[in-house]
């Protein structure tokens, strides 16, 4: 069981994590901040929020940006102070920062320069934003007026740290609150034991800093074990080959859509050097037995798959080494347990499919939202998975239980595209589903109907969505119908419309 102090302050536990000479933070352009400059940077974004921007302990801070090591500085600077972080994805739209920002009552924003206009654009009423330079510290620190060692706010271990945002079925976003010995805990449990980094090693990936899974991969990880990460602001498959032999990278974090782009690089002509890497970390979706092979064929590297959710902050099932299992999950993470269960919430014999059940030191708490009553049930965090667990414990993914969309490793929910398409004058109805895809796992497909006499033009509409929604929630098949499939007592049908042609 982990056991932290009363008084916690989680950016000041990972601050210490190492001496101020070791590097911490390294970028493609080749600067490298250590634990000591971070630390000092921190202090100092910490001054600006407390004594020129006025923020108190509990405040909800906004942080907006690609990931840099200014954004992860803003990040622990608000920790440190007391406040709370409320993280976003850089391309999420003006109508997705009005709901998040109302939701979190939050009162103040720190945001790259480079991704301020849709925050402006959201119009929220009170909010103090404050920008920072794409590659500097840009106002931030031009306005603080205190200099030296900022004290960290000596925080409970269970007060506030983080609220992440997540899609929900129905299209509202959920605001996953989380505290700062939860910050510690996915690192005590997944990273300790699983991972078991090492003081030289250099952490990278794709998963950007708003979401959890590069938060943890990127900044809790490696700061927590006093290593350093390599911070990409584009980490797709083609920035990712090159900077692993760049920069000596040996713990990746990504989806396994970007390991197979990666294979296909690999096995192209340029050929690029990956023996620095030592552990490869897949979430986000689940990892099918045959990429896990052709991975271990070219590089002779077993990767760790796991099911993480924002509820849960980060890794909880999975295993390591020799413990891995092509086309499993793997096991409860040390301090976590797992059981698959059914609809009533009785345990299912092995073998048989029900619903994953969880618990450990990290619990879904929804932000003010019914939902938690159906994600948390008899003290079981409920993940909406299919799961079987085979005979020898080992935890098999079959598919997700609600109508979630998975696409290259992003969670969308359909009726929140759906939401977004009625905004739009023609559009009378809407169904979004997810269908196959080979390169994403499921592809976002819209149904719609529209008013007599509009024009289906699915060009308008596109550019329309691009507007309301971040580009990976964007349809990319629109298909225009007279009417949505329906029971005789008028609910959608939705699994008619996943099979192309079926409609
Ligand atoms: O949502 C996920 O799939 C996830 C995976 C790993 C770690 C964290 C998260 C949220």
């Amino acid at each position: 069981e982990l056991r932290y102090p009363d008084r916690l302050n989680a950016a000041a536990e990972l601050l210490a994590g190492a001496g101020p000479e070791r590097p911490v933070f390294h970028t493609p352009a080749g600067d490298t901040w250590t634990y000591g400059e971070l630390g000092a940077r921190v202090d100092r974004i910490a001054h600006t929020l407390t004594t020129d921007l006025g923020v108190v302990p509990g405040n909800r801070v906004l942080l907006r940006g690609p990931t840099t090591p200014w954004l992860a500085a803003c990040w622990l600077a608000v920790l440190k102070a007391g406040a709370v972080a409320v993280t976003v994805l850089a391309q999420q739209r003006p109508y997705e920062l009005a709901t998040v920002c109302e939701l979190a009552r939050v009162s103040h924003a720190l945001c790259d320069v480079r991704s301020v206009d849709d925050l402006v654009k959201a119009e929220v009423p009170g909010l103090r934003i404050t920008t920072y330079g794409g590659d500097g510290p840009g106002d931030l620190l031009r306005r603080t007026v205190s200099e030296g060692p900022y004290e960290a706010v000596a925080t409970a271990a269970d007060d506030v740290a983080l609220i992440a945002f997540t899609s929900g079925t129905t299209g509202r976003p959920k605001g996953c609150v989380h505290f700062h010995r939860d910050v510690l805990a996915i690192a005590d449990t997944f990273s300790k034991h699983v991972l078991a980094p090492r003081v030289d090693d250099v952490f990278a990936g794709s998963p950007p800093l708003g979401f959890t899974f590069g938060l943890g991969g990127l900044v809790v990880f490696p700061m927590r074990a006093g290593a350093s990460a390599l911070l990409l602001e584009q980490a797709g498959p083609k920035q990712l080959l090159p900077a692993i032999a760049a920069h000596g990278v040996s713990v990746l974090f990504t989806a396994p859509t970007a390991y197979r782009a990666m294979l296909g690089e690999l096995n192209g002509e340029g050929g690029h050097d990956v023996s620095s890497l030592r552990r490869c970390v897949s979430a986000g979706e689940n990892l099918p037995a045959a990429t896990w092979r052709a991975w271990h064929e070219r590089t002779g590297l077993r990767i760790i798959n796991g099911i993480g959710a924002t509820e849960l902050l980060h890794i909880f099932i999975s295993a390591a080494d020799d413990d891995i299992r092509p086309g499993t999950t793997g096991v409860p993470v040390p301090g976590w347990h797992a059981r698959v269960q059914d609809a009533d919430g009785e345990p299912v014999p092995d073998g048989q499919h029900g619903l994953l059940a969880v618990r450990g030191p990290v619990g879904c708490r929804y932000l003010a939202d019914p939902r938690q009553r159906e994600y948390v049930r008899g003290g079981w965090n409920v993940t909406g998975d299919t799961y079987v667990r085979e005979p020898d414990g080992y935890f098999r993914y079959v598919a997700r239980a609600d109508d979630m969309i998975i696409s290259a490793g992003y969670n969308i929910a359909g009726p929140e595209v759906e939401e977004a398409l009625l905004r739009h004058p023609d559009v009378v109805e809407a169904a979004v589903v997810g269908r196959p895809d080979e390169a994403r796992g499921q592809a976002v497909v819209a149904h719609v109907v529209v008013t007599a006499g509009a024009v289906r033009d699915g060009k308008t509409l596109r550019t329309f969505l691009k507007s309301e929604l971040a580009p990976y929630k964007c349809p990319r098949e629109i298909v225009f119908v007279d009417a949505l499939p329906r029971t005789a007592t008028g609910k959608l049908q939705r699994f008619r419309l996943r099979t192309p042609g079926d409609q």
